[in-house]
């Protein structure tokens, strides 16, 4: 039988396991990133684990979430990131540089390569033809020493694009269209293969689009064949020797096939508060909007901007909304500059921000009370953009911009001629805020500087063989790693300071679940089904894990969110009968005994106060039931565990 894309990158990169879909595999990595929000804890980790060089082809630490610097916090994190990266080997990107994904597919991604990084939207890299994970902090250390990471073999679908966007509908559309179609349910257990004739008329920063959205739908990750779009969009970067050809196989097989006319597509919108919550524009054409936010890891590229200042050129915003353009790197600012189309965003009115993650973490410019805020940006989930009655709706940048120009939801097919915008043969290439790792020689005495927003790694106790806890919490479907534990401009800057952050976990669904927590002494969460969607950060299990939860039951779980829990030390597992999830009420207390036991048979009994009894499924291998009983990845690495 042929190989998809996947498959035969996977092949190229297995340690151990075997390709079976639902077995372990272990996967040598290439090339890891990391961005501040999260790295600062994954630096710490790798410094615990006291390997000096990290042992990948390129290790990457990028500054783009905590760029406001309100308070001494952000930037003592930059310094300690830029003293412990040069320290340790790890490239550094400047704050300013640009949003990590945007930056690693103009300058560092590779197709073929493996790629993870502590960021859900590393799959973005898949647009270049690189397998790409997004992954926990600590899975991201152990990689930069040279550790494998692990991944449950998924099942492979493919998406067959056929026809041609017409023009005003974009990469954007199309993810959004097969939002609508799976749920941000749809792709989890599985890697989406983007294929068929349409793909051709797909330029590389398109592509990157789709495969960064990838992200919503829960799948492990997204790619693209490598052809000669990649090796085009290479070579204008100045880097076609990175380039190799990667197609499946004409047998290659796949799980599901979901067909797409790229010509009858739509523009589309994702309403509050669900990526996949989709219509179409046309539909919400009365909605009056207040803010319009352009950029992020989703639509920051040259190629976006370009048509967003082509869009606006000659024309004055809407006096009642209020438009912010963020362009994704300094080579996109430097680019739009040059060429004058800076000029023409600017003349309309609009305020260009940092080429950061900005509004889209809720990092600044947050709408007004109820506002409806139309974003380009991957995620629309309550209170993210921090405000809590926002309306966020995502969208392409050119129903931004005619939603802008007109101060209502606009279907930009509506307004006007199509543009004429193409990608450059050239990429003005300067990459002087991307600093080098110290030589060698030097890392000894080279200092890392580290300020008093740095707190220690919280500790995480190892199980016995029963436990006692109190059910603390109860939430519903769908819970985000937002709810979890907040982002924000309040709560970024204390990334590093889990004493601090645990203030505000659950905030959104309970604000009185970290006093109750602390109160219970161990705990124990149920959740829904998706339990933990949305972003990589470990801080979702290791807060709740300070505050003594030992264990989540739930419906089923996200795949980063399930890695980081054990990681943590929390142990995860799922109802054998999801009707006992009405069954069980907070504030109820739970005894799991036979754990060692029952952990090795999948299967565990949970008893309530009042003697009934549930089963519940802990499937897992036996690496991850050692680092469930040593009380986390980092107890079992120390004990000598990789
Ligand atoms: C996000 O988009 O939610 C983030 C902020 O980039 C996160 C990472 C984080 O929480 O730091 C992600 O997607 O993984
Ligand atoms: Fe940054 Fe937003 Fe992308 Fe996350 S989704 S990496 S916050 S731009």
């Amino acid at each position: 039988m042929g190989k998809t894309i996947a498959q035969k990158i996977i092949a190229a990169h297995l340690l151990s396991g075997d390709m079976t879909p639902g077995s372990e595999a272990a996967l040598r990595i290439d090339q890891t990133l990391t961005q501040d929000a999260t790295g600062t804890m994954a630096y710490l980790e790798f410094e615990t684990m006291g390997i000096p060089r990290v042992k990948t082809e390129l290790s990457i630490a990028y500054v783009d979430h905590n760029t406001l610097q309100c308070g001494f916090e952000n930037g003592d994190d930059h310094r300690y990131l830029q003293s412990v990266t040069a320290k340790h080997g790890v490239y550094f990107s400047r704050p300013g540089n640009g949003i990590c994904h945007q930056v690693h597919l103009e300058r560092f991604g590779k197709p073929g390569k493996t790629l993870i990084g502590s960021d859900s939207h590393t799959p973005t890299g898949g647009g270049i033809g690189m397998l790409a994970f997004g992954a926990g902090g600590l899975d991201v250390a152990v990689a930069m020493g040279g550790g494998a990471y692990y991944i449950t073999m998924p099942k492979m679908f493919k998406v067959n694009l056929t026809g041609k966007l017409r023009p005003y509908v974009t990469a954007k559309d199309v993810s959004l269209e097969l939002l609508r179609i799976l749920s941000v349910k749809g792709g989890v257990g599985a890697i989406i293969e983007w294929g068929g004739e349409g793909i051709s008329t797909l330029s590389v920063p398109e592509r990157g689009t789709i495969t960064n959205m990838g992200t919503e739908l829960g799948a492990t990750t997204s790619i693209f064949p490598s052809d000669e779009i990649t090796r085009q969009f290479l070579a204008a970067q100045g880097r076609e020797e990175d380039y190799v050809p990667l197609a499946s196989d004409p047998d290659a097989e796949y799980d599901r096939i979901i067909d797409i006319d790229l010509s009858s597509l739509k523009p589309m919108i994702a309403c509050p508060h669900s990526p996949d919550n989709v219509v179409e524009v046309a539909s919400l054409k009365d909605v009056k909007v207040d803010q319009v936010c352009i950029g992020s890891c989703t639509n920051s590229s040259l190629y976006d901007m370009l048509k967003v200042a082509a869009m606006l050129k000659g024309k004055t915003i809407h006096p009642s909304v209020s438009l912010s353009v963020s362009p994704g790197s300094r080579q996109v600012l430097t680019m739009l500059s040059d060429c004058g189309a800076l000029s023409d965003i600017l003349a309309s009115g609009a305020r260009v921000l940092e080429c950061a993650c900005g509004p889209c973490i809720g990092m600044g410019f947050s709408p007004n009370s109820g506002g409806v805020s139309l974003r380009t940006f991957n995620r629309n989930f309550l209170g993210r953009s921090g405000t809590k009655d926002g309306q966020v709706y995502l969208v392409s940048p050119e129903t931004a911009v005619a939603s802008a120009l007109t101060g209502y939801i606009t279907d930009p097919t509506t307004i006007g001629e199509p543009l004429n915008v193409t990608m450059p043969d050239k990429f003005l290439i300067n990459d002087s805020a991307v600093l080098p790792p110290v030589p060698a020689e030097e890392a000894e005495s080279a200092p890392v500087l580290r300020g008093p927003n740095i707190k220690e790694f919280p500790k995480s106790k190892p199980f016995t063989d029963s436990l006692s806890a109190e059910l603390v919490l109860k939430v519903g479907d769908n819970i985000t790693t937002d709810h979890i534990m907040p982002a924000g401009a309040k709560i970024l800057p204390y990334r590093s300071n889990i004493p601090y952050m645990s203030k505000f976990c659950f905030e959104v669904c309970d604000p009185t679940f970290p006093d109750r927590a602390k109160a219970a002494g161990d705990g124990i969460i149920v959740g829904g089904s998706n339990y933990g969607q949305g972003s990589s950060r470990e801080h979702a299990a290791l807060v709740p894990m300070y505050l003594g939860i030992r264990c989540v039951i739930a419906k089923s779980f996200a795949r980063i969110h399930i890695a980081n829990l054990i990681n943590a030390g929390i142990l995860p597992a799922t109802f054998e009968n999801p009707e006992d999830y009405d069954k069980l009420s907070q504030g109820a207390k739970l005894t799991i005994s036979d754990i060692a036991a029952g952990m090795e048979a999948g299967r565990l009994t949970v008893t309530d106060d009042t003697g009934a009894q549930y089963q519940v499924i802990c499937n897992m291998t036996p690496r991850q039931r050692s680092i469930l009983m040593a009380g986390g990845l980092l107890n079992y690495t120390k004990e000598g565990g990789i």
